[in-house]
């Protein structure tokens, strides 16, 4: 693979420069205190055969530091995976905030962002089904801005006061902590059925969104309600969405389950390999704009977090573009120690009433103090602004800065009042000026209680292939719930949302369908909530190509060369990591073999013709499963002159007709088969065009 290294502006230098990248390559090796070491193998022992010397202090140290090599993983988000990049503004948004970043389309600011699921541990599984975060810490040279947002719109609760209770229910049951990484058990279910105010996000989580493809093929939601605020201290609500330029792609219910044993690493091994390449991911940074005179406009709250904005309602504005372009170069130091928090932000930008992020803005910071050990991780270089740090904060474990003199508090005459409250004309933060008032209260408002219009309006906007999953999902779900009456107070509270949804469900986990299946009227639809209309083409997608000895390399090479052209890549799977020889005596590398690869790993699989290569693939096991999983999970399946046999001794492609007949060609529904050599550029062109589009969800019913 080629590595591409990003051009770094000024500013990323800047953050650069902040760090501290030490060089491990040569030079002899020392302690921890700088002292030579001559042997690292062995410890110091009273004789060759004798006990090991308690006066060892090089392997004393060597032990003690391994032993306190880990820190405590996140509460939620634990599995995470970062990369570095920029932000950069269209053109200037002043007139609806001050923010500087937001002001400046020359200006590129450095980002750091951190994927990652919720629930499974730091070792879990990519593909499970879950919500994944999406974090950006931005680098301003107003300070650190951290848009700490997740890919899907809504969040499960109203009120931080709830989430301990939430994760509880979520996270592996206390007496034999199972299942990992997995929302499939009682105590999840359980506290969904007991809480209405979840079944919005409940749905998006049933739904094709929980089981992203790829982390670049992901949107990303700041989900709470913000302010803008602009110089004349005029504010707006708004809402912010990152929208991937490769569109917004999952992965199948079947290709999750395989993909988390064949590569657990899959979302975080395609961001990095991605990026190594150079194929760069961006999104576009969205904002939906209200008008603070049209607050209470609206059938929802919209401090509510279990709601969303309707694109058609309040469109989304792209404003600019986030490229993500090199990797970490120590998952530990920038990944792991990289601490988010919703609290951070710069002025222009400020926090709404919702009372999630309310509570969330407590959260964080605490949650570091452990996770980090201290008060001073923001001094941990991944988390450092671009900016000098200049208060009169001191001390406390893990100091690393060496602060000079013997003021630190203000007011002070012997610093000459330094460092001192920004006068005006000095950059400082400033909140929206807003009247508060109201009675002290441990109530919800009567306006965050509709819990299921948008559930409805989300469950009528999916296309018939995703409401599908959406049923399968839950049976999946609920089918795991071991308590009869929790599955059945899930299946009546989907009745809320629509009968034949329920209905569908209750059959097949042996619950009592609703006596009343509940109709929705006048539903209203939104088309932005579907991927189905979602931007598709063929950058970045991986064919698979299955080659033995006796292979026609000119079907090869066309192929291979038009996939590459579309931005696609291409692997040869075969029996040996050896060059394969063509029936012309040419080679091509196998860099796959059927041991270290699998068919869910590719996004189109092709074999060529040759009569050698035929039979010996006819008599691999292997063969078969490489057409089937294609089939199944609706990828282009292509094969030509006598491969095409190969495709019709798949069963479940005869029962469908799909594999062509003697004479011709048959290209549908995804499969694709060619007979002769003057068909070729016909078959290459529906090939190319069969990856642009990614899934023929019609084979689902096949
Ligand atoms: Fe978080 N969340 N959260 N969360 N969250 C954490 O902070 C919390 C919520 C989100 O890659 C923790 O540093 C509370 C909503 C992401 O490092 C913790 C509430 C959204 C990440 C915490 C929420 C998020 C976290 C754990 C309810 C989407 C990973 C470790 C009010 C808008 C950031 C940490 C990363 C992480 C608390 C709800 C997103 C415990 C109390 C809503 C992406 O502080």
């Amino acid at each position: 693979m080629k590595r591409i290294n990003s051009k770094a502006t000024d500013n990323e230098k800047l953050r650069q420069l902040s760090a501290e990248y030490v060089n491990h390559s040569g030079g002899a090796m020392t302690t921890d205190q700088g002292i030579g070491i001559a042997n690292t193998d062995d410890s110091l022992k009273a004789g060759e055969r004798g006990p090991t010397l308690l006066q060892d202090f090089i392997f004393r140290e060597k032990i003690m530091h391994f032993d306190h090599e880990r820190i405590p993983e996140r509460i939620v988000h634990a599995r995470g995976f970062g990369a570095h990049g920029h932000f950069q503004v269209y053109e200037s948004q002043s007139a609806i905030t001050r923010a500087h970043f937001l002001s400046d389309p020359d200006l590129v600011t450095p980002v750091f962002v951190r994927f990652s699921t919720v629930a499974g541990f730091r070792g879990s599984p990519d593909t499970v089904r879950d919500v994944r975060g999406f974090a950006v810490k931005f680098y301003t040279q107003e300070g650190n801005y951290d848009l700490v947002g997740n890919n899907m719109p809504v969040f499960f609760i109203q009120d931080a006061m709830k989430f301990p209770d939430l994760v509880h229910a979520l996270k592996p049951e206390p007496h034999n902590e199972i299942p990992q990484a997995a929302s499939a058990h009682d105590t999840f279910w359980d506290f969904i059925a007991n809480n209405p105010e979840t079944a919005h996000n409940m749905m998006w989580l049933m739904s094709d969104r929980a089981i992203p493809k790829s982390y670049r093929m992901m949107e990303g939601f700041g989900i709470h309600t913000y302010r803008l605020i602009n110089a004349k201290g005029q504010s707006k609500f708004v809402k912010f969405h990152w929208k991937p330029l490769l569109g917004v792609h999952s992965l199948l219910w079947d290709e999750t389950q395989k993909i988390a044993g064949v590569d657990p690493d899959f979302n975080r091994r395609d961001l990095w390999e991605n990026i190594f390449c150079g194929n760069f991911p961006e999104w576009e940074l969205g904002v939906q704009i209200l008008d603070p005179k049209d607050e209470f406009n609206f059938d929802f709250d919209i401090l509510d977090p279990t709601k969303l904005w309707p694109e058609e309602l309040v469109p989304v504005k792209k404003i600019g573009k986030m490229t993500l372009d090199h990797n970490v170069t120590n998952y530990f130091a920038e990944t792991e120690q990289v601490a988010f928090c919703p609290a951070n932000i710069v002025p222009g930008i400020d926090f709404s009433n919702d009372p999630l992020l309310q509570g969330r803005l407590f959260s964080y910071p605490d949650t570091q103090l452990s996770r980090l050990g201290g008060p001073n991780f923001h001094e941990i270089p991944i988390n450092r602004p671009i900016v000098k740090v200049n208060n009169n904060q001191r001390d406390g474990i893990h100091r690393m800065s060496i602060d000079q003199g013997t003021v630190s508090y203000f007011p002070n005459a012997l610093n000459k009042g330094e460092p001192h409250p920004a006068s005006l004309g000095e950059p400082a933060y400033a909140h929206f000026i807003e009247k508060l008032g109201g009675e002290t209260v441990r109530k919800r408002a009567d306006s965050f209680k509709d819990f299921y219009s948008q559930p409805i309006m989300f469950w009528h906007s999916l296309a018939p292939y995703e409401q599908k999953h959406v049923i399968n999902a839950f049976r999946f779900e609920l089918g795991k719930v071991k308590n009869t009456d929790i599955r059945q107070a899930v299946v009546n509270m989907l009745n809320n949302i629509d009968g034949d949804l329920a209905t569908q469900v209750a059959t097949c986990i042996g619950a009592t369908p609703p006596a009343m299946p509940f109709k929705a009227k006048n539903v209203k639809i939104s088309p932005a909530l579907s991927q189905a209309g979602t931007v598709s083409s063929a950058k970045t997608r991986k064919v698979g190509i299955l080659l033995e000895c006796g292979f026609d390399k000119r079907e090869v090479d066309a192929i291979a060369n038009a996939a590459i052209t579309a931005g696609a890549t291409v692997e040869i799977i075969s029996g040996a990591q050896a060059p394969v020889t063509a029936k012309d005596n040419r080679t091509v590398n196998a860099s796959q073999t059927y041991a270290t690869t699998s068919p869910v790993i590719y996004d189109a699989i092709y074999i060529p013709s040759g009569s050698r290569h035929v039979e010996t693939l006819m008599l691999n096991p292997h063969t078969l499963d490489y057409i089937n999983n294609t089939f199944k999970h609706c990828k282009p399946l292509a094969a030509s002159g006598d491969a095409v046999e190969l495709l019709r001794s798949a069963p479940a492609l005869k029962n469908a007709s799909l594999c062509g007949n003697k004479s011709g060609m048959v290209n549908d529904k995804g499969v694709i088969t060619s007979k002769g050599r003057n068909e070729f550029s016909a078959f290459t062109n529906e090939f190319i065009a069969a990856l642009n589009k990614g899934r023929f969800f019609e084979r689902e019913d096949c």
